[in-house]
């Protein structure tokens, strides 16, 4: 039998989670291609720093921080402290030792003319990752937050990690901007692997500035929107609220509210100019299905906090589930 081919968009340390538990159960008959938001990442230090597609590498390559959501496990802060101690800008940020180490190797190849698809490639061979990772583009894009600046009243745009990490999504955001989006072209491999997709699958990421950056490459939408594989979504939400990080802040910011049925109709329904084929929701958000499912989504609701054991896979096992489901309703 034919290996079932998976895409997933990917964000952060939600997506991280559940492909784990994706690998878990299709791990050896799917052949599963990631595509990472790259629009967290930053430039510090002179170092290239890449958190989302590093989530994932961390993650798959099972050496990623449980406790943290970020970085590696086993990791110290010797380099850091000795920035501290030279009061190198910016002091909000930490950088591990061990994931200098990447961001060197990373940032060495991108100034020798390397992609940052042929980087991540060569960095996913040491950790033998059982996915393919792809960027979403290989040009510079990155998410800006338009706040009013705390010391001068003024309105100003600061770089999305600024926002997250040194001020905790404190500060209001006005907007998103994704920066050099409009003029990136998706990475080599992108188009294809959705074309091709047997299921696409949005995991529990930050729908605004984790899968939102994505679809804001020209062509990643669109081509979305015309594969024939079904695309099933899982809510971030449990119980109301946001299960980790700030999301909540950022969904604010574009006002849509911060809940399962809220998210599902941001994505909005294939079947009218949106992505989502089937949605699925926490079990404490069951009350919300009957209204999701009106716009036209097939939803289920089950546990999906992927922190207790088992769950990831299970979560994978049920979105599999509900895509056989959507194209067998559709072949039918
Ligand atoms: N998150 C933090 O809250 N504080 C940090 O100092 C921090 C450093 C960091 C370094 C490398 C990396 O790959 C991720 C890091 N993160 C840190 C996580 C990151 O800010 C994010 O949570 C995301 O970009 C949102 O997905």
């Amino acid at each position: 039998m034919a290996e079932l081919q998976v895409v997933v968009l990917a964000g952060g340390v939600g997506a991280a989670r559940f492909l784990g538990g994706l690998v878990e159960t299709k791990g050896n008959d799917s052949d599963i291609t990631v595509i990472s938001n790259t629009a967290d990442d930053i430039r510090l230090f002179g170092l290239q720093v890449c958190p989302d597609l590093d989530s994932v590498m961390y993650g798959l390559g099972g050496v990623e921080s449980s406790d943290r959501g970020w970085g590696r496990e086993n990791e110290t802060f010797n380099t850091l402290e000795e920035l501290r101690a030279y009061k190198a800008e910016p002091e909000w940020f930490q950088l591990g030792d061990r994931d200098i180490a990447t961001h060197l190797i990373r940032t060495q190849m991108l100034d020798a003319g390397y992609s940052l698809s042929q980087v991540t490639q060569a960095l996913c061979k040491r950790w033998e990752i059982p996915a393919t990772l792809i960027p979403m583009t290989n040009e510079r894009v990155e998410t800006h937050v338009v706040v009013d600046d705390p010391e001068t009243d003024h309105v100003k745009a600061i770089h999305f990690q600024e926002w997250w990490v040194r001020y905790r999504a404190s500060l209001p955001a006005r907007e998103f901007l994704t920066i050099g989006a409009d003029v990136a072209k998706p990475a080599p491999g992108v188009l294809g692997a959705i074309g091709s997709a047997d299921v696409i699958i949005l995991p529990p990421s930050n729908p605004v500035v984790s899968i939102n950056p994505i679809l804001n490459v020209p062509g990643i939408r669109q081509a979305l929107r015309l594969a024939n594989a079904p695309i099933v979504g899982v809510s971030p939400i449990i119980g109301g609220e946001v299960v980790r990080g700030m999301a909540d802040k950022c969904l604010a910011a574009i006002n849509v509210a911060a809940t399962a049925s809220g998210i599902a109709a941001y994505y909005g329904p294939r079947s009218g100019d949106g992505l989502l084929d089937a949605w699925i929701v926490d079990e404490l958000d069951e009350t919300s299905v009957k209204e999701i499912s009106q716009l036209g989504i097939k939803t289920v609701a089950t546990k999906t906090l992927m922190s207790e054991p088992g769950v990831s896979k299970k979560l994978a096992e049920t979105v599999l589930e509900l895509a056989n489901q959507v194209t067998k309703a559709k072949d039918a």
